[in-house]
């Protein structure tokens, strides 16, 4: 699928500032796979789908995850998880992609899994640091990802759990797996 259709049936089911994001994130995975050697054209397409169910009514997600099997402890944890695979599916399922590589990036986008691909490891750290983000921390990860991708990744888990705990909420615990694979792989 071209970039233009891809977008065209992304820009209808969102905002147009989760719309700009969205751009956002395509031009930072781009150029994220192009330095780290990943497939550029699956970036792209990962990167335009990966917020697609982010404007899902919450009870057609949770419909979702127990028709199709997702694992149904995300439905005890805060929803916001839910439009990652939920996106995932849809993606399949009303934009005909099929590409496992590409799925498995939209769906591992938001708490990432331990053994992340090069790929999904580009689309959770474009969707961090794309130039329309603006929360703190997130110039050192920019600075980090230009250097070292593992490293500028730990970062960015580590911040998203910082900032969760914070606000007193729950994290999910694929979040905190993905944490402590990527330290144990970092430290070897
Ligand atoms: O969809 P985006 O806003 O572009 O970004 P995202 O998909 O990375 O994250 C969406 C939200 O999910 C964000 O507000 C933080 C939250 N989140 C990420 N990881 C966890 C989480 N919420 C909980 N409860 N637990 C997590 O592990
Ligand atoms: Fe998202
Ligand atoms: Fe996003």
């Amino acid at each position: 699928m071209e970039r233009e259709e891809a977008l065209k049936l992304v820009k209808v089911q969102l905002t147009e500032h989760r719309y700009q994001h969205t751009l956002g994130v395509m031009e930072t995975a781009i150029s994220l796979a192009n330095q780290y050697g990943a497939d550029v054209k699956k970036a792209e397409l990962a990167a335009i789908f990966h917020d697609y169910a982010k404007f899902r009514p919450k009870e057609e997600m949770r419909e979702i995850i127990v028709s199709q099997g997702y694992p149904q402890d995300l439905l005890e944890y805060n929803a916001e998880l839910w439009h990652a695979p939920v996106g995932a599916y849809l993606t399949k399922i009303e934009a005909g992609l099929t590409d496992r590589e590409i799925l498995d990036a939209i769906r591992y986008h938001t708490s990432g899994r331990p053994g992340m691909t090069l790929l999904e490891k580009i689309v959770y750290l474009a969707d961090y640091i794309e130039p329309g983000r603006h929360f703190p921390g997130v110039d050192e990860v920019r600075e980090m990802a230009q250097n070292n991708l593992n490293q500028a990744l730990i970062k960015a888990v580590q911040n998203t759990i910082f900032f969760l705990m914070k606000k007193n909420q729950t994290v999910y615990p694929e979040t905190f797996f993905t944490y402590n694979d990527l330290v144990k792989g970092s430290i070897g």
